[in-house]
């Protein structure tokens, strides 16, 4: 007879069937150190912290495996649509803590593992970040996809396994450096190599039309080069187990992994170059973050994961199916940004080329299978490949963009009369910049719904980049407002005020985020606000603790921690906060009697390695932050610290310890913003412009509860159609003038007297990013907060409002919404 363990018996076909497993203490301790013992090879006597690490992951991990494999039976049986969500980046951080969190096995863990000395919150720390992202984009990929899970949504991710994700950044002498990042040295249990999925993709070489006698002529691709795609899949666990989905990513190999001819006559490096060719492919993330990356190799990327993913989803639909007429029944497929978009030219190719349909049946199907979200209006993060390099690398796809452009222009032309002019707005082929593909365009048509990514920026969308395409197509563009998961951003980033709420409301709220209103009234109850502020206070020790550590710089937990952390960018005026903390500098020196509140300035954030001024501005930060740091004179007052290598670990210990939240892009320029939505949520106060999401932010935790300042987005636009430059307002703003003259004085930079010469005349010649124009209201914002701070009761009270009405910006409601409005998929679907 077969050996069994109770835990999983076989059933009739020789399938394992286990049985709920117990999740005591006592189960899981002897779980672990069986595999530590039979996994790892390691006694517990022996065993180093890593290998306890290891042990418990594929202890939680088997338990992962029993959830995915109901989850798929669960699909298998009721069916349905799937949800295929492509994105080049998805930024998921660490795994474990989310993982036993969402399986309710945090404390059994944690107790298991104290009786072998080992520290669960110690451990943690050991698991490499999944860095396979830059920022917001990447962040939202990784939030939708627990938020799939947690909702019943059957999603799948598809991306790429990036060799190296985003690189490490160290501060050397006040700059940036840039490290590899090797996240996967020590191998990775989360994933599973699934070598039965793999797909050939092609590049380059040649079209041919092929003329049988009686039948349509056909185009034939004959690609010069291939690579593989090979599969590795991760599980995606949704609150209480409820669902686990997968996330699929892309290797690339050669076909051939040595070529032995050329080994064998002694060109050994040779023999390898195909290997490295097409392994270079998945080497590494680019780290543009709302920035075209125009290199070839990019190119690739988008085709080789786009490619891969659209042949898995078509093998599993005939798997399912008879054909593919229905695919559109069966399969949403999202777009997240332009990054995948070649994907509407590569499905029509293998509905046509390879499966046989018509053109129009191939398009009505391509159309009512995609949707397309943007997330940027930036001009120079909008993708558009120059058409010779598109051609030679993708010749087919080229043909098929050409042919799509030519029926929605006759369609444009013929049944809404448009103009030349008109036409040329709407055309996939930028004819203005040296003939280029416009990957915007291209995933607009494609899809049957477009969509922004908070309110403002959707009706920015309608009037600017697509507001041809939106007088053509006016149904097409709706919005969806981001959000963050309250699962890894409040429970586990912030288990004392999820303790605390819980107290005071029950758990109903870890259910459903939007109960958190419950605390809302609490905010007049002073032991509540007191019990609230214990929290943070703790919270902030803990990073003033880090900060200590790391920076050998001692910050006060009892001044406002005033924190901006996300990319560097000129429009997220990371200058503007500097600028500002410059003149606090200079008027308390001045003013020493006066009662300044104390300020801790934080910054963190990473800059694009070829982004000059982005680059100086982290220089900036640091500089200002040596001299004002060690100046006896603000004493504690005013710190201003950069905190290096900002990434989703590091943001989950900021993000609970913030009393400010700096969310001040020019108006206009940003598109949703996420880290405004984790602050917020954990209590923070934010002071922000009228931009992205903060402007539904301010509708639901109102207008006494947030901070708003500066230009609109249209006061925007207007100046910089009156070519506003920064003199003038300069010349009248001693403050301002004062802070400027003390950057280019060299104050800072002693050893190099011209480092931010023309960080500061950009200011003077044109204030492109608004940052002289919104100073004053800035400054006199931050000294509201001031005054604010020294009524803690007041500050509390709006900081509990904020956390209390912030349930609707859970990624559990965006989902939800995406999959009634868009994909008409998940438990909510009709019919
Ligand atoms: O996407 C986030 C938004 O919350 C942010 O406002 C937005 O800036 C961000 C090219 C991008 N837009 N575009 C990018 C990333 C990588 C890349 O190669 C562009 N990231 C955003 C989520 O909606």
């Amino acid at each position: 007879a077969p050996v069994q363990t109770h835990e999983a018996p076989l059933n009739g076909n020789g399938v394992l069937k286990p049985e709920p497993r117990l999740n005591d203490p006592d189960t899981l301790a002897r779980q672990i150190v069986e595999k530590l013992t039979y996994s790892i090879g390691k006694n517990p006597a022996s065993a180093r912290k890593y290998d306890w690490l290891r042990a418990t992951t594929l202890a939680v991990r088997d338990r992962i495996m029993d959830h995915w494999f109901e989850s798929a039976d669960r699909f298998a049986e009721e069916g349905g649509k799937r949800v295929c969500y492509l994105s080049m980046e998805f930024l998921i951080g660490r795994m474990l803590r989310d993982a036993i969190n969402n399986l309710g096995l945090t404390e059994p863990v944690r107790e298991a593992l104290s009786r072998y000395g080992v520290e669960l919150d110690m451990i943690e720390l050991l698991e490499p970040d999944a860095a396979l992202g830059n920022g917001g984009l990447g962040r939202l990929a990784a939030c939708f996809m627990e938020s799939m899970a947690s909702t019943g949504v059957p999603g799948y991710g598809y991306g790429i396994r990036y060799v190296h994700g985003f690189f490490r950044q160290e501060i050397a002498d006040g700059a940036q450096v840039e490290l590899p990042e090797t996240w996967l040295v020590h191998g990775n249990p989360w994933e599973f190599e699934r070598r039965n999925a793999s797909y050939e993709i092609g590049f380059g070489g040649k079209v041919s039309t092929i003329q049988e006698p009686g039948r349509p002529s056909r185009q034939v691709w004959r690609p010069a080069e291939r690579v593989l795609a090979v599969a590795y899949d991760t599980p995606m666990v949704g609150w209480r187990g409820r669902q686990v989905n997968t996330l699929r990513l892309w290797s690339a190999q050669a076909l051939d992994p040595i070529l032995l001819d050329a080994f064998n006559s002694g060109d050994h490096i040779g023999a390898l170059v195909e290997s490295n060719k097409a392994e270079a492919i998945t080497r590494v993330l680019y780290p543009a973050d709302s920035h075209q990356a125009g290199q070839e190799l990019r190119l690739r990327q988008e085709y080789f994961f786009s490619s891969a993913s659209l042949q898995d989803i078509i093998r599993r639909h005939l798997e399912e199916n008879d054909n593919l007429s229905n695919l559109a029944d069966k399969v949403a497929i999202q777009l997240n940004d332009t990054h995948p978009a070649v994907s509407v030219a590569e499905l029509m190719r293998l509905l046509i080329d390879v499966h046989g349909f018509e053109w129009d049946e191939a398009w009505k199907i391509t159309r009512a299978t995609f949707s397309y979200t943007n997330h940027t209006l930036l001009p120079e993060a909008l993708e558009h490949w120059p058409i010779h390099l598109f051609e030679r690398l993708l010749p087919r796809q080229m043909q098929i963009i050409y042919a799509i452009n030519t029926g929605i222009i006759r369609e444009a032309a013929q049944e809404h009369g448009y103009d030349d002019g008109q036409v040329a707005a709407i055309s996939l082929i930028d004819e203005g910049n040296g003939r280029r593909v416009r990957m915007g365009q291209l995933a607009f048509v494609g899809s049957h719904a477009v969509n922004g990514v908070s309110a403002l920026h959707t009706d920015l969308m309608k009037q600017t980049v697509f507001r041809d395409l939106h007088a053509l197509y006016p149904d097409r563009i709706q919005n969806k407002t981001n959000g963050v998961t309250p699962r890894r951003w409040l429970m586990e980033a912030n288990p004392g005020l999820t303790g605390l709420i819980t107290e005071a409301i029950g758990p109903g709220f870890l259910d459903d985020i939007e109960k958190i209103i419950e605390i809302d009234h609490l905010a007049d109850d002073a032991g509540f606000r007191e019990r609230f502020a214990a929290v943070k206070r703790q919270n902030k020790e803990r990073l003033a603790n880090i900060i200590g550590e790391r920076m050998a710089t001692s910050v006060d937990p009892g001044a406002i921690f005033d924190i901006q952390v996300k990319r560097i960018h000129e429009y997220k005026r990371q200058f503007l906060n500097i600028i500002e903390a410059i003149a606090l500098y200079d008027q308390i020196r001045s003013h020493p009697e006066r009662d300044w509140t104390p300020r801790v300035k934080i910054f963190a954030g990473k800059a694009a390695p070829s982004y000059v001024q982005a680059k100086e501005i982290i220089h900036l930060a640091n500089d200002v932050g040596r001299v004002i740091n060690a100046d006896p004179a603000v004493r504690d007052l005013l710190k201003v610290v950069f905190i290096p290598n900002y990434n989703v670990s590091l943001a989950e210990i900021i993000m609970p310890a913030a009393d400010l939240s700096e969310q001040i892009s020019t108006a206009g320029l940003e598109a949703s913003g996420t880290g405004n939505m984790k602050f917020a949520l954990n209590g923070a106060l934010t002071i922000g412009t009228l931009d992205g999401a903060n402007v539904e932010m301010l509708e639901h935790v109102g207008e006494d509860n947030i901070f708003i300042f500066g230009l609109t987005a249209s006061e925007v636009a207007q100046r910089r159609r009156e070519a506003h430059s920064g003199r003038s307002i300069i010349d009248n703003e001693p403050m301002l003038r004062e802070a400027l003259d003390a950057i280019s004085s060299g104050l800072f930079c002693p050893d190099s007297p011209s480092r931010f010469h023309s960080l500061v005349s950009n200011l003077y010649n044109n204030d492109w990013w608004m940052i002289c124009a919104d100073f004053r209201a800035y400054w006199d914002t931050q000294r509201a907060l001031d005054g604010l701070y020294t009524q803690q009761d007041e500050w509390q009270a709006k900081a509990v409002h904020n956390t209390a009405r912030m349930g609707w910006f859970s990624s559990d409601r965006s989902i939800r919404e995406y999959a009634r409005d868009i994909w008409k998929a998940g438990p909510d679907r009709e019919g």
